[in-house]
């Protein structure tokens, strides 16, 4: 028997489910809903070159985007899971080639560059998709001894934190959440807006940070273009951006803004891939994007985004789902690069738990007041505490095999 493929294929032999529930340190309130605790997806991979952790960033329910935990569980039980174990080295050498082709930095990761393709049978599903990605290139980098901030060109050994601040129940809450906050060093807020809250709390945060502080909103798509004029009024309180105004299909209206504001308009929901992220820039219905790798199917196209903005002169930041320390690990090795020129949603882990999955992402002091290292351990740099894995579980674990 003869067979094209090395014998030194490497494969992946297992993915595990693990779905936890972590308590918020307060509730998070955004224009699409209110939650007091983070239901997580975690995922866990066995390969023949060793193990790693991937975090799934789709929410409780369907309101930010069409993916939800349960779906995104039963899609990856279904069919994600099943095409990866049932591939043969074959398969896994196919996928590679094609990766070779893609670009350098997939080709040093062959077995993570060989799962979008093979799930590509799949529409949608980009959530799913990446933290199996993420999970698979952990494995690798650790396999080879580089930490993600190697693997995808990181340029700096710190990054800038901001953090996004739900709706309150009152401005004095409001005040008092963003003061402490700016007491623990944040260099940017975020306020979440909605149709009722958006001028007052606003321009009573920009009072507060005085005319420098770096301040910028994010709709959740909650307006229509009946509320351009409102939204451009906005100009008045000197923003680095305003972030998804209106539905995630609806470009239009965007650039409608964009045209009517000073203002730049940065698109999250909106932004599924490279291509979509060049198309809405070339419509002139994003000048600054938000990049979340989980919403775009992984780390690796989150790279070709970054690579494609960079290219446009566009700037980008990373964006956050509420990750525990296994997606925030990825995501701040992420925001290490070049074309990452604002602050992201990369808080301390404190912001959102009293205890983490990982060691807890802390704020730097002095010079690095407000920002996060960038870890340099191999895989995500992190390690994974299964004690409380097991503890907070929220539905028995899944094993798949091959
Ligand atoms: O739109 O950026 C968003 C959290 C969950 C879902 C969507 C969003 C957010 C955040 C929080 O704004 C970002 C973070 O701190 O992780
Ligand atoms: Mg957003």
């Amino acid at each position: 028997m003869t067979s094209t493929a090395p014998a030194t294929a490497p494969r992946i032999e297992a993915i595990e489910l693990h779905r936890i529930e972590v308590p918020l340190v307060r509730p998070f309130e955004t224009s699409f809903g209110r939650e007091t605790v983070r239901e997580a997806l975690l995922v866990h991979v066995r390969t023949d070159l060793g193990d790693g952790w991937g975090e799934c960033v789709a929410g409780r329910d369907p309101f930010y985007s069409a993916e939800y935990v349960g779906g995104a569980a039963s899609v990856i039980e279904r069919y994600l899971a099943p095409a990866l174990l049932g591939a043969t080295a074959d398969g896994a050498t196919r996928a590679v080639r094609g990766a070779e082709s893609a670009d350098a930095r997939s080709a040093g990761v062959p077995l993570a560059a060989s799962v979008a393709p093979a799930l590509a049978f799949v529409a949608g599903h980009r959530m799913a998709k990446g933290a199996i990605e993420a999970a698979v290139l952990d494995a690798e980098l650790r396999a080879q001894g580089r930490s993600m901030g190697e693997a995808f060109g990181a340029v700096r050994d710190w990054v800038d934190c901001g953090v996004s601040v739900g709706i309150a129940p009152t401005l004095e809450e409001l005040l008092d959440e963003v003061t402490g906050y700016v007491e623990e060093g944040y260099r940017r807020i975020k306020l979440k807006i909605k149709p009722g809250w958006d001028v007052v709390p606003v321009g009573a945060v920009r009072e507060l940070l005085g005319r420098d502080g770096l301040l910028q909103v994010d709709a959740n798509t909650a307006y229509t273009a009946d509320d351009i004029p409102l939204l451009a009024s906005l100009d008045a309180f000197g923003l680095l951006l305003i972030e998804q105004p209106f539905a995630e299909e609806d470009l239009a209206t965007h650039a409608l803004l964009a045209s009517a504001c000073e203002t730049p308009v940065c698109l999250d929901e909106s932004i599924l891939d490279a291509a979509t992220a060049v198309d809405a820039i070339e419509r002139g219905a994003t000048s600054v994007v938000n990049i979340k790798p989980g919403r775009m199917g992984g780390y690796l196209e989150a790279l070709r985004v970054h690579d494609a903005c960079r290219a446009l002169d566009v700037p980008v930041w990373c964006g956050g789902m509420l990750e525990t320390g296994i997606g925030r690990a990825a995501n701040v090795a992420l925001a290490a690069l070049p074309g990452f020129v604002l602050p992201g949603d990369t808080s301390a882990s404190s912001r959102y738990y009293a205890d983490d999955v990982t060691d807890p992402f802390v704020l730097g002091t002095g010079e690095h007041r407000g920002q996060l290292r960038v870890p340099d351990a191999p895989g995500t740099g992190v390690a994974v505490r299964d004690d409380l894995v097991r503890e907070w579980a929220s539905a028995p674990p899944i094993t798949l095999t091959r």
